[in-house]
C-alpha cells in the first residue's frame, strides 16, 4: 500500500502546527503506516487542486487507487479494521468523531475566528462586535461543558483511544490555544494526555519540519541563473 499525504507547499506561520494534516499524519504514526508527503499551494488554487478537494483546501490523500479528501474521512478509512476503530465499538466511534467535526469543531472555529479577526484583520475580516462574540463564547462553552462532563469520568471520549479522540483532541487543540479551555480542568487533562502520545510528538516533529523544509526551499533560488548570480556575489 502507497500512501500520499497532500498538504500545503508552504504556509505562513500563524496556522502551522494546527493544518489539518496534522490529523492524518497523527493517524498513520498511531497505526505505524509509512506514507509520503506531496504539495499544492495555497494560492493559487489549481485545478488539479480541486479535483482532489473541490473546495480547495487540505489535506486529501491517495491511498492506491483511492483518492479521498476530509480528514474526518481519511481518519476513519486508515482506522478500518484496526484497533483505532475496532469493529464492535465501530458506531460509537463513528458517532463521536461526526459530534467532534459537526457539534463541536463548528463552534470552536467560529468563536476562534473572532479572535484571529481581532489579531489579523487583513486575513480574517473585520472584527465582531462585543455581542456576537459574547453569543459565539457561549454556543461554545455550552458544548465545552457538555463535553467537560463526560470527560471528567473517562479517558478517551469512546473507551480506548481510538479515531474519535485523535479527530475531538485535535479540534480542542485549536481552544486550548486560545485559552478557551482554562475553566475546563478535564478538557485540558484531555488534550494534553492526547497530545502527550508518542504518535502525537511524531506527527507534530514531522508536520514543522515540512514548514521549516519549506522555509529552506524559498530561500535557496531554483534558477540556475539567480544561483549563479548568488554565487558569483
Ligand atoms: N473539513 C475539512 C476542512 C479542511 C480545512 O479547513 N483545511 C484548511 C487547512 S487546515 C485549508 O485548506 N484552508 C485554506 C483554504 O480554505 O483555502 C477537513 O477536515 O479536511
Amino acid at each position: 500500500m502507497t500512501l500520499t499525504l497532500y498538504t500545503y507547499e508552504w504556509l505562513p506561520e500563524f496556522p502551522r502546527g494546527f493544518v489539518r494534516d496534522i490529523r492524518v499524519r497523527w493517524a498513520a504514526e498511531e497505526l505505524g503506516l509509512p506514507y509520503q508527503i506531496a504539495t499544492v499551494p495555497v494560492y493559487p488554487k489549481t485545478d488539479a487542486h480541486r479535483d482532489m478537494q473541490p473546495f480547495g483546501q487540505v489535506p486529501m490523500i491517495v491511498d492506491d487507487d483511492l483518492t479521498l479528501f476530509e480528514s474526518g474521512a481519511i481518519v476513519l478509512h486508515l482506522a478500518e479494521n484496526t484497533d483505532l476503530l475496532p469493529a464492535d465499538q465501530r458506531a460509537q466511534i463513528a458517532q463521536w468523531l461526526i459530534a467532534a467535526l459537526n457539534s463541536v469543531e463548528p463552534v470552536i472555529s467560529a468563536w476562534t475566528l473572532t479572535r484571529l479577526a481581532g489579531r489579523m484583520p487583513q486575513i480574517f475580516g473585520p472584527p465582531s462586535s462585543p455581542e456576537v462574540v459574547e453569543h459565539l463564547r457561549k454556543n461554545m462553552d455550552g458544548r465545552l461543558a457538555a463535553l467537560e462532563r463526560i470527560l471528567a469520568g473517562r479517558n478517551w471520549i469512546a473507551g480506548e483511544f481510538s479515531a474519535a479522540d485523535i479527530l475531538l483532541a485535535d479540534t480542542l487543540r485549536v481552544a486550548a490555544a486560545e485559552d478557551a479551555l482554562t475553566d475546563y480542568p478535564a478538557l485540558t487533562a484531555y488534550v494534553d494526555r492526547a497530545t502527550a502520545r508518542p504518535a502525537f510528538q511524531r506527527a507534530m516533529a514531522d508536520h514543522m519540519a515540512h514548514w521549516t523544509a519549506a522555509d529552506a526551499a524559498r530561500a535557496t533560488p531554483t534558477n540556475p541563473k539567480e544561483k549563479q548570480d548568488e554565487l558569483s556575489r
